[in-house]
């Protein structure tokens, strides 16, 4: 049986957090083995919001370089940076003209994200949904990795599909979600009842996964939890929780055994323990990532190549989707 299709995408906003990571990135390299994988930096959602256009252009290399030191294999997946390829573009029209204006204004992402940008609360926020459905319809990808943040716009991307499907005839794969048991949401450490983003304005509300291990140790310490001293997972507790989910995903131990571990044991070594054990985890990345930095024309190569396979995959996709709306083919 042919293996099923897997995509998925990060915003070059910044560099990835731990949510990034422990919610979707650390994932894609393991699906490589199993799918057939195709993943992006999604670098046309990101000016949704204002970026500064010389950080933007560094960013944006910078996260190309960053999913291969987390693991992608360009020889195993496609590998390439969205606006390189312009069927992403071309599909969004024509899924935008199957998006209504009602399930686009119940999103909670542009809910949140105009509410934090009252100044510029632009038609591409508002659309971005329509943009993701393109990026994974154009491939006709089965599966799509994601951290539960993103479920929503998955599940309009879905509907999207299915509208055109039932308009034009049946075309599009409906996609399913891939989220994670554990560590589908990461949460901030300065304020854990809201997810770590890579745009939180204050640094010590997550950790980057270039931080060096001073740093992580450090923020870990500075994280917020509550007044009692007991190293349990239970409802009410969302600093704790939160810490001992990243602790049992980078160590691999069960919560049972992590509540075990730190029994009779205060905050502050559990802290401890948390921040070593990711800036353990994190250091290949961080290795890697400095080597494959360092080497410009190797890295160019490689997201040109991507961009050319993912541009011959999707334009055959794109193509029969504008015919089968009634456009005139080109060739
Ligand atoms: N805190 C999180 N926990 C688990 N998963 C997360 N993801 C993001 N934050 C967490 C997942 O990471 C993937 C890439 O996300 P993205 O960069 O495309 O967009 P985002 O969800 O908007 O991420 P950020 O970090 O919050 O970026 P900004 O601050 O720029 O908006 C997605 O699969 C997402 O679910």
């Amino acid at each position: 049986m042919d293996k099923k299709l897997i995509f998925s995408g990060i915003q070059p906003t910044g560099t990835f957090t731990l949510g990034n990571y422990i919610g979707a990135v650390r994932n894609w390299d393991k699906l490589q083995e199993e799918y057939n994988c195709i993943y992006c930096v999604v670098d046309m959602h990101a000016i949704t919001v204002k970026q500064e256009n010389e950080k933007f252009r560094f960013t944006r290399l910078n996260s190309y370089a960053l999913l291969m030191a987390c693991g992608i294999d360009i020889e195993k997946s496609i590998l390439f940076i969205q606006s390189h390829v312009k069927t992403h573009a071309e599909l969004n029209w024509l899924l935008c003209c199957n998006t209504q204006f009602g399930e686009l204004s119940r999103m909670t992402q542009f809910k949140d994200k105009s509410q934090r940008h009252p100044d510029d609360v632009n038609a591409g926020l508002f659309t971005y949904p329509s943009l993701m459905a393109a990026d994974i319809l154009a491939y006709n990808a089965d599966l799509v990795p994601v951290g539960i943040d993103q479920k929503q716009h998955l599940e309009l991307a879905r509907n999207i599909a299915q509208r055109f499907n039932q308009r034009y005839g049946d075309f599009f794969t409906l996609p399913e979600p891939y989220i994670n048991e554990v560590g589908a949401k990461v949460m901030s450490l300065q304020e854990p009842t809201k997810k770590m983003s890579k745009s939180d304005e204050n640094p010590n509300a997550c950790i980057l996964i270039l931080d060096d291990k001073d740093t992580i140790i450090r923020k870990f310490k500075r994280a917020v939890t509550d007044s009692e001293a007991e190293v349990c997972y239970r409802e009410g507790k969302d600093g704790i929780n939160n810490l001992m989910t990243i602790y049992s995903v980078v160590t691999g131990k069960d919560l049972a055994s992590v509540e075990r571990e730190f029994a009779g044991k205060g905050y502050g070594d559990f802290k401890l323990a948390v921040g070593e054990a990711v800036a353990d985890h994190l250091e290949p990345v961080r290795t890697e990532f400095a080597r494959l930095s360092a080497d410009k024309a190797f890295l160019k190569q490689c997201y040109t190549d991507g961009a050319e396979k993912a541009l011959r995959y999707s334009q055959r996709v794109v193509s029969k989707a504008f015919h089968k709306v009634g456009f005139v083919d080109r060739t």
